[in-house]
């Protein structure tokens, strides 16, 4: 009987120590588990800081050059008028900044005429009547290497002998031409080169207006 006690008495405790055993070793291995994990956190956070510190530390990617690249702004000294029958010269434009890094020459593309026939040759831009010429000014790579530059301006185009620039030619062009003259008016540089229909290098005179005059009862047939 009492053999059979301490049996019991043994075999308890052996079922005890090995139920210890198993939970420190349960105990041992969710430890092992945080360690690992805690380091696996670790090497993650260091490797972040490694790619940030990397990106921070590494220059943009440039072409070279680019750095000092200075982009077209703007394309001024565009006229805004013109006269028909006399070529409009755009020689007189000029890209800005002074500094430009791409001061190629400007192109220039007729992007609607207006009902005028506009076309360019080696004097410019001309027009065949009077109306509004929708040009497009381009300079090749002048935003970027591989980004151009491009701007629209308009022309408006006179007929020839409208003096006072109001889209028709009639007397009262005539009549401004006179008073221009006799200084009870001054006309527009625009209107100038218009009311100049008579031949030569003359400034504009009475003979310009005469020469309106006799267009307008078909003396004369064109100006
Ligand atoms: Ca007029």
């Amino acid at each position: 009987m009492i053999l059979f006690v301490v049996s019991i008495v043994l075999a308890m405790l052996a079922v005890g120590a090995l139920a210890l055993v198993s939970l420190l070793t349960v105990e041992y291995e969710a430890t092992r588990l945080r360690g690992d994990e805690l380091q696996a956190t670790q090497l993650v956070q260091s490797g972040i800081e490694a790619i940030a510190q990397t990106v921070a530390t590494t220059p943009s990617e440039q072409a070279p050059g680019e750095a000092d690249f200075v982009p077209v702004s703007d394309i001024v000294g565009v006229p805004e008028g013109g006269t028909v029958g006399a070529p409009l010269a755009l020689a007189n434009t000029a890209i800005l900044p002074a500094d430009a890094t791409n001061q190629e020459a400007i192109s220039w593309y007729i992007k609607d005429d207006g009902g005028t026939d506009a076309y360019f040759d080696k004097s410019g831009l001309n027009a065949a009547s009077a109306g509004t010429v929708t040009l497009t000014a381009i300079v090749d790579d002048g935003l970027a290497q591989g980004k151009d530059f491009e701007k629209i301006f308009t022309i408006r185009f006179y007929a020839r002998g409208d003096a006072n620039c109001d889209g028709s030619v009639n007397a009262a062009d005539a009549a401004a031409i006179l008073r221009h003259l006799v200084r009870l008016i001054t006309l527009s540089e625009q209107g100038l080169k218009n009311a100049k229909v008579t031949a030569g290098d003359k400034p504009v005179s009475a003979a310009d207006a005469a020469r309106i005059l006799r267009y307008l009862v078909r003396l004369e047939t064109k100006l």
